[in-house]
């Protein structure tokens, strides 16, 4: 078994959970806050077998969309901005594919 740990855009993650559920796979939704832009996404936690990852993979990233945004650099987070406004690529999904060990529900 695998667990697809998926961290979506908050414009995509609700057309993403619904074609996941349409297609039978359950997930959990975590919310969670991007080191770099400190904007809220949702981590998708969706445990399957390892022959149905491409699948969860696919669907994911066909309901999610990389987009350009410009953003004000913002300081005191610790990190290297270069100052005034800067375009950074946001949307699409970042996905882990871990091995799970023992799966159980009781
Ligand atoms: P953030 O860390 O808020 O990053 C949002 C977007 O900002 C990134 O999109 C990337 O386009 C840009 N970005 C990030 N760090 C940058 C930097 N040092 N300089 C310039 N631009 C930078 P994505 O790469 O698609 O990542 C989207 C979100 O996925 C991230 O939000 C973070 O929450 C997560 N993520 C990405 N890579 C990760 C990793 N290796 N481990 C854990 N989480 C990750």
């Amino acid at each position: 078994m695998k667990m697809v740990v998926a961290i979506v855009g908050q414009d995509d993650v609700n057309n993403v959970i619904r074609s996941l559920n349409e297609r039978g796979f359950s997930s959990t939704c975590l919310s969670t806050t991007g080191g770099f832009l400190r904007w809220g996404n949702t981590t998708l936690l969706v445990g399957v077998e390892a022959e149905q990852v491409d699948a969860v993979i696919g669907l994911i990233g066909e309901h999610s969309k990389r987009r350009s945004r410009m953003v004000q650099s913002h300081s005191g987070l610790g990190i290297d901005m270069p100052a005034g406004e800067m375009e950074v690529t946001v949307g699409g999904a970042t996905v882990f594919v871990l091995d799970v060990e023992r799966f159980e529900q009781l």
